[in-house]
């Protein structure tokens, strides 16, 4: 059994005092993988405290020099990818697979970003004035607070403590409370990369306690979240009262559109990948499917054929292709919207329950609805679990104008091989990403990552401006004219 620990200043600390917690497997409740107790708000304080007395040390580390701490996590991440991916599949749910893909990804974003560290960089700008030079420079922000979500425990971290720490930032860390094992084993890879004490804190509190004061504290320069529409809403509300940067990635409702010519066969594996791989709990998942009418039937069936295929269970089960939801809370949701999909006219085509002869945890069946209208609250809502809704639409214009009737725009795909289609479907989807004829999950760390509307706020995570958002830009104008200025300066 292991122990939920926090580490602030370089030091594990095991609570005393403070709400216990306790993770169970949620594919066998009877498995309880860790125990401890949640930091408080004086923690909180304490980490913070840490943050800022070691951010002078780290700010005037030379880049390079932080990127091969970052660099050698990510090697010390990767020689125990197997280890990592059995214990997120534990604490997590996801399937053994999944995991090893999370990790890998994870690693992937720890070796890219360590690079940029010998580009943290500014421009040379010619001034209008002779015999002046004009240039900028990045600097780090601060102290900056990264709150991450149980649903990628390792990823997310990952791809925001990396560019954090590149950019010269020290971080305080409040990874879910749900997740809190894997969120650890990071910070440890960290230490033993030789992360300096206080660059780097783990605070596993609850949003109420911890959450609210990283929000106000003034010692906190910004703040990059994962997490709800709700919560993320909140966070940029309040640092924008403080004056200070946040970014936001949030919920989405991503449609994928089947055209009448496309590989029926491909988008009934792609989208049956994009709403039930890792249970749905993704947001990036995919869960509308707006079918154009003369193919809908036989789209659906193939998902169908598809999905009753599927073995749920224990992730770790190499038979199994879906693990269970995270939580109690995350079941009952799920449940919920089931229930109300029906009192709403749509019908359930497979799924729809508890599936059979599984240990006692948290499972659904991988479930579609046919015959979704688009004002539906399955069709507006966020559902976070496998739950597909299927809406017909007449034609190309039809199925567009459904896409973009969203308040969230974070991914989407559709499936056609008319070049036209494609070109004017990437143009007027309101998304921050398109797949075309794939499906509408996944990214990778070279590539920016976020959505619009309602899914994200902010500066895009990951690519090659992945450093912007945890950097100040100063200007700096030299004159070595040696003169007094004649003509005015505006
Ligand atoms: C992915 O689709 O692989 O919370 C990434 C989420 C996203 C990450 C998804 N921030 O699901």
């Amino acid at each position: 059994m292991l122990e939920v620990r926090n580490y602030i200043r370089g030091e594990w600390l095991t609570l005393r005092e403070g709400r216990e917690v306790e993770v169970r497997n949620p594919a066998n409740l009877d498995e309880i993988l860790g125990k401890g107790r949640l930091a408080s708000a004086r923690h909180a304080a304490n980490a913070i405290e840490a943050a800022e007395q070691a951010l002078e040390g780290w700010a005037r580390t030379p880049a390079p020099k932080r990127g091969e701490i970052v660099e050698r996590a990510g090697d010390i991440l990767k020689a125990e990818m197997d280890d990592v991916a059995r214990l997120l599949t534990q604490e997590e749910g996801k399937t053994f697979t999944d995991a090893k893909g999370e990790v890998y990804r994870a690693y992937n974003v720890l070796n890219y970003t360590a690079g940029q560290s010998r580009r943290v960089g500014g421009v040379t700008i010619p001034s209008e004035l002779p015999r002046n030079f004009a240039y900028t420079m990045r600097h780090p922000l601060g102290v900056v607070a990264l709150i991450t979500p149980w649903n990628f425990p390792i990823a997310i971290p990952a791809w925001k403590i990396a560019p954090a720490l590149v950019a010269g930032n020290t971080v305080v860390f409040k990874p879910s409370s749900t997740t809190p094992l894997t969120a650890a084993r990071l910070v440890e890879i960290f230490e033993r990369a030789g992360i300096p004490a206080g660059v780097l804190n783990l605070l596993v509190g609850s949003s109420s306690d911890v959450g609210d004061l990283l929000m106000h504290d003034r010692r906190i320069r910004g703040i990059s979240f994962t997490g709800s529409s709700e919560n993320g809403t909140a966070i940029y509300t309040t640092c924008a009262s403080r004056g200070i940067k946040a970014q936001c990635e949030m919920g989405g409702k991503n449609p994928v559109v089947v055209l009448e010519d496309a590989d029926l066969d491909l988008a009934a594996d792609g989208i049956v990948s994009g709403a039930f791989g890792s249970t749905g709990q993704r947001c990036t998942a995919t869960s509308r499917a707006i079918l154009q009418a003369s193919i809908a039937d036989e789209v659906v069936q193939k998902m169908t054929e598809r999905v009753s295929k599927w073995k749920v269970g224990n992730g770790l089960d190499p038979e199994v292709q879906m693990g269970p939801l995270v939580s109690e809370s995350q079941m009952k949701t799920v449940e919920h919207y089931v229930e109300t999909g029906k009192k709403e006219g749509a019908r359930v085509v497979t799924g729809g329950g508890r599936p059979p002869g599984v240990p006692r945890g948290y499972y659904v069946q991988p479930t579609i609805f046919d015959g979704v209208k688009p004002e539906f609250r399955i069709a507006r809502e966020e559902i976070f679990g496998p739950v597909l809704s299927v809406i017909r639409a007449g034609d190309y214009d039809e199925a567009l104008r459904y896409a973009n009737a969203s308040e969230y725009g974070l991914t989407s795909s559709i499936y056609t091989n008319d070049a036209g289609k494609i070109f004017d479907f990437c143009e007027r989807i309101e998304t921050g990403m398109v797949h075309v004829n794939s499906p509408t999950v996944g990214g990778e760390a070279q590539i920016p990552f976020g959505g619009v509307k309602s899914s994200g706020v902010g500066e895009r995570e990951q690519g090659p401006t992945v450093l912007d958002f945890y950097t100040d830009v100063k200007v700096v104008y030299v004159d070595y004219t040696g003169a007094a200025r004649t003509s005015k300066f505006y």
